[in-house]
């Protein structure tokens, strides 16, 4: 007979912290938010620590290069989709790992032979004014000039006129070496007041453009996440069926840390996938998931995983349950794997950190699954409504609103991400497409939403995630406290009564 089980499945909107003494020394400013993302032995170190418990999601609308950067400057990771072409994720994963904090691969670049029509479409695509001039017009060709604003006038100057007839040529330029350090770089910057700096190699080809503002954002990251060469740190998604060529083209591109993307992970795909990459590659990372209980857990760790990911069915963007049935509520997922955890610690010293993957909704979601065990949370929705994610922005009424679409949805293709062999996956939909409120900048957003965290772990008492997995204390609320935890029974000035 099935086993039924009498818990109700619940979620995060459905528990709150009962705040614990706060001591003196217990501000938002001494919180620390760093937390374990690879697996570890009693009283040693992880091989990678975040500075902050948040991951960016394996989808299309939301984890690229340009996300990754921004993501790990403010100290958390961005795993990049796999839902694409082996080589064009692995360049999103160089990209990440060749940016250096104040040094920019230049994303606008022409040759000489193109014209003014060209220049404004590049500014017009990329929003960069500093337009790189190379032999090949590619941003590693030989520097022959730089195009900024000052170099054309639109009320004068045909859409066709030459770069090369109209560009800072090469001779004219200040330029630095490879090599320089970012401050030599910035002293240059504000003794020739310039607003960018190009970098060349010994054979005059571009390397980087640093930019003025750049360096001052540079010393704004103190969180930034870095390996031990001073490079941003990256994950990227794999599937099931093509990791044999996935992977060694991910590791060559320097990626550090992988993760198995799928829907459901209780599966020999799964197994079979995490043990064929841990005898090959045995110094890679890999996480493996969606798990929503003890079992499926278990099954992952004795695969060799070094994370999991939790949750089926709860991404905004995602109809699992509705289509298949198949699913938990996130926060009784949450709470029965991290049991699972610590007592698979207590009994190997082997310490594995669980991710708790979507349904996060509000910012205090974030330390609610905190305080539930989770080591860190993974967001889609969150990310794809800022600047930085690659998902399309567009006008609806009188605001601004950006797409977002499920891995699982037929505009994602499908792309290979279930794990049930066979052509069943492409029959039908588990996610949908949609749009998200535009947000802004990631960093503005991040800053709120960390010192919320912050907040709530200073009234609970903790001033580390693992302090907080140890002392909080949560409770359910009733349908008629939810109502009275918003605003209530007073009249809202901007409201139409
Ligand atoms: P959310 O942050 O609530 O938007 O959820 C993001 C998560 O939803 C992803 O990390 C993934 O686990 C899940 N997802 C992505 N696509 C789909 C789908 O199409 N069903 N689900």
């Amino acid at each position: 007979m099935a086993i039924i089980y009498p818990d109700i499945s619940r979620t995060f909107s459905e528990y709150l912290l009962l705040p614990n003494l706060t001591t003196k020394d217990c501000t938002p400013e001494n919180i620390d938010l760093r937390t374990p993302i690879t697996k570890f032995a009693k009283g040693e170190k992880p091989a990678i620590t975040l500075n902050i418990p948040i991951v960016s999601a394996i989808m299309q609308a939301v984890s690229n290069d340009t996300l990754a950067i921004a993501l790990a400057k403010c100290g958390g990771l961005s795993f990049i989709y796999c839902s694409q072409p082996i080589e064009e994720q692995a360049e999103m994963v160089r990209k990440v790992k060749k940016h250096k904090s104040g040094f920019v691969v230049s994303d606008s670049n022409v040759s000489v032979n193109h014209t003014l029509r060209d220049v404004l479409a590049i500014k017009e695509k990329t929003g960069h004014s500093t337009i790189a001039v190379t032999d090949d017009g590619t941003a590693n060709g030989k520097l022959l000039g730089i195009v900024t604003g000052r170099d054309y006038r639109l009320s004068r100057d045909p859409l066709d006129k030459k770069v090369s007839e109209f560009m800072t040529p090469f001779k004219d330029l200040i330029v630095g070496y490879v090599g320089i350090t970012l401050s030599e770089a910035n002293d240059i910057i504000w003794e020739h007041k310039l607003n960018a700096l190009p970098i060349i190699d010994k054979d005059q080809r571009l390397q980087y453009l640093v930019f003025r503002k750049d360096y001052e954002e540079h010393k704004q990251n103190p969180l930034q996440l870095m390996d031990d060469k001073k490079r941003l740190m990256v994950g990227a998604g794999i599937n099931t069926r093509d990791y044999k060529e996935r992977v060694p083209a991910l590791l060559e591109a320097e990626v550090d840390i992988l993760c198995v993307d799928s829907s459901d992970g209780f599966s020999e795909y799964q197994r079979e996938t995490i043990q064929y990459i841990k005898e090959n590659y045995p110094d890679a990372k890999i996480g493996g998931g969606n798990v929503v209980d003890r079992e499926g857990f278990m099954y992952l760790v004795e695969s060799g995983a070094d994370f999991v990911k939790v949750g089926i069915g709860g991404g905004s963007i995602c109809i699992t349950r509705e289509q298949k049935g198949i699913g938990r509520g996130q926060a009784s997922a949450v709470i029965e794997v991290a049991q699972a955890r610590d007592e698979y610690f207590e009994k190997t010293g082997i310490y594995i950190p669980i991710c708790s993957d979507g349904g996060i909704v509000h910012d205090y979601h974030v330390t609610l699954a905190l305080a539930m065990g989770a080591d860190f949370v993974m967001m889609g929705r969150y990310f794809a409504r800022f600047d930085e994610s690659p998902n399309k922005k567009v006008k609806r009424g009188n605001s601004y609103v950006k797409e977002y679409w499920g891995e699982g949805s037929n505009r994602a293709r499908n792309w290979q991400r279930y794990d049930q062999g066979g052509s069943v996956h492409m029959k039908f939909e588990e996610g949908v497409d949609s749009y998200v409120p535009y947000a802004g900048k990631l960093k503005d957003n991040l800053e709120v939403t960390l010192s919320k965290i912050r907040s709530t772990m200073s009234s609970c008492g903790a001033k580390s995630i693992k302090h907080l997995q140890e002392t909080a204390r949560l409770v359910l609320v009733s349908s008629t406290s939810l109502i009275e935890g918003g605003a209530h029974d007073i009249i809202l000035k901007d409201s139409e009564y």
